[in-house]
């Protein structure tokens, strides 16, 4: 297959379990990535963990255990959470794998023969929570005479002899790439913050470490182990196959993290791939943050949420589609309890689901299970068509633009005019008055329902597969959508629609509280 679209998640710290950022990120690509296959591409999806580093040198310590141990534990419960959330990744990663050392050794290898790597003193501020080298001129004071990274971190000085990438002199040339490269950093506002940052100057960057011997060994450097970013960063090329075996995916498509981290992608990591004479990706996108309640999620105030019990408590779907609908892509957005089943009693039970049940039940009682007739050619019902034809576009050409929340406002349009439709057509009445048209309008239905659930596909995938298996539909592409050959063909065969069971359940907020 031609046309690749690599997608990549960040690759997440396992120092403990997943939260629901993490969860959100991953429904977020997932989205995409399934959304990117409807529509032809060749699509290849990776996400996993970034094991090395001090931060899980030190979780490790205070929980007593071997840091291997901690990193294999917490990296399983991610794995599961791929699972639980219908994650169609094509690659769980981990940078523990030998395949990784060997992608992290190469591109270190290729920046050294570049002339791009010395070794030298490094003396500066290190915030072991961000994993991150920080300049004075950023820091802010804290409590107690403590400073803190502009992230809110505590920094510790640290002194030692270590391994440096020329960044300095990739000030130019990154100015220029963003230049000529205007869709590189999205949304607009990080575009805005990463041309600040790289307009300021650049110091060269540290990328080794002495103290500590958790990460990938630099060639030919005895003591030395790779800046975690290094090797974290480099886990998109070894997805890719580098260096042994490159396959069709470099460069990525979509590199999807959190707005935190867009520093590390838009600015040092093209430095790396430009220094080691790579392809740059195409897309860096960094959404917002998740608040709970609108407050930020920290262990120490005890609000962080398991998104796994989230999950449980209202499904699978019900929770990928409030994260996708309720936030607005690229800005931080709240949640709580109330807000998802607010959400998915309003568009996916009372509207969609709804609109499913009572119209597949309806024939499938009635009917006997068989397609309604199509009917003579009412304009109400060629409009009815129409119009979701074009929801579905605007909710086509918005995913494709990662406007998500957007993109299912559209889709709902679709939704709305079936349900006022049905209100005006009034279907169950027409069945004693005019059976003919009664069956025209079921069919119509029948055909509106089919090419929402398709669109939607990609963000409640269970739901929508168990619908669209309903309407024996399973599997459709975006070719599809709009092309009701299919009905004649299935009335052709004698398909017959069984007694469904409904799709979405009507939520009740859960008594016990989220852990
Ligand atoms: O940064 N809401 O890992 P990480 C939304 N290992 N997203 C959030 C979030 C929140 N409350 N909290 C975190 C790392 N994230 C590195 C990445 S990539 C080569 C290495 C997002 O486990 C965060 O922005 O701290 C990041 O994209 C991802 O979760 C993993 O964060």
């Amino acid at each position: 297959m031609s046309d690749p679209f690599y997608i990549t998640t960040a690759i997440h710290y396992p120092n403990g379990r997943p939260h629901i950022g993490h969860a959100y990120e991953m429904i977020a690509a997932d989205a995409i990535a399934r959304f990117q296959r409807q529509a032809g591409r060749d699509v290849f999806f990776q996400t996993g963990t970034d094991e090395h580093g001090l931060k899980m040198v030190k979780t490790a310590r205070d929980r007593g255990v071997e840091v291997r141990d901690l990193a294999d534990e917490m990296s399983g419960y991610f794995r599961d959470m791929v699972g639980i959330l219908n994650i169609s990744c094509d690659r769980f990663i981990r940078t523990v794998e030998p395949q990784h050392y060997a992608a992290s050794q190469a591109i270190w290898t290729a920046m050294r023969d570049a002339g791009d790597l010395y070794l030298d003193r490094y003396e500066g501020w290190y915030s072991v929570r961000d994993e991150a080298f920080y300049e004075e001129k950023e820091l802010t004071d804290g409590e107690g005479g403590v400073r803190l990274s502009p992230q809110g971190t505590p920094v510790e000085w640290t002194a030692e002899e270590t391994w440096f990438f020329r960044l300095s002199n990739y000030q130019q040339p990154l100015l220029d790439f963003y230049a000529a490269n205007p869709d590189f950093i999205q949304p607009e506002s990080r575009r805005n913050e990463v041309l600040r940052f790289v307009e300021g100057g650049l110091t060269d960057l540290s990328v080794s470490r002495t103290s500590f011997d958790w990460g990938v060994p630099i060639p030919d450097s005895p003591g030395h182990v790779m800046y975690v970013w290094v090797d974290a960063l480099t886990n998109y090329l070894t997805g890719a196959g580098y260096p042994d075996a490159p396959n069709h995916y470099w460069p990525a498509a979509l590199h999807l993290i959190g707005k935190d981290i867009v520093r590390f992608h838009a600015v040092y990591w093209p430095a790396f791939l430009m220094s080691a004479k790579l392809p740059l990706p195409h897309k860096v996108f960094g959404h917002g943050f998740l608040l709970n309640r609108g407050e930020k999620m920290s262990k120490s105030t005890g609000n962080v949420v398991d998104p796994i019990k989230l999950a449980e408590l209202y499904g699978v779907d019900a929770l990928r589609y409030f994260l996708l609908r309720d936030i607005s892509f690229g800005q931080d957005g709240t949640f709580s309890d109330e807000a998802i089943v607010a959400r998915a009693n309003s568009d996916l039970a009372n509207s969609f689901g709804n609109l499913a049940q009572r119209t597949l039940s309806f024939i499938a009682k009635n009917l006997e299970g068989a397609l309604p007739d199509e009917g003579r050619g009412d304009p109400a019902d060629a409009a009815l068509l129409t119009a979701v034809g074009e929801a579905i576009d605007g909710y086509r050409s918005a995913f494709a633009e990662l406007a998500l929340g957007q993109a299912l406002e559209a889709w709902m349009r679709g939704v709305f005019a079936c349900n006022q439709y049905i209100d005006v057509q009034a279907p169950w009445a027409l069945r004693k008055t005019d059976p003919e048209r009664m069956h025209a309008v079921l069919g119509t239905l029948v055909r509106a329902i089919r090419d929402l659930a398709i669109a939607i596909e990609p963000v409640v995938p269970a739901s929508a597969a168990a619908l669209l298996a309903q309407l024996g539909q399973s599997g459709r592409g975006h070719e599809a959508l709009g092309d009701h050959g299919w009905y004649g063909e299935q009335q052709g065969a004698g398909f017959r629609i069984a007694p469904p069971t409904p799709i979405f359940p009507r939520l009740a907020l859960a008594e016990v509280e989220p852990a």
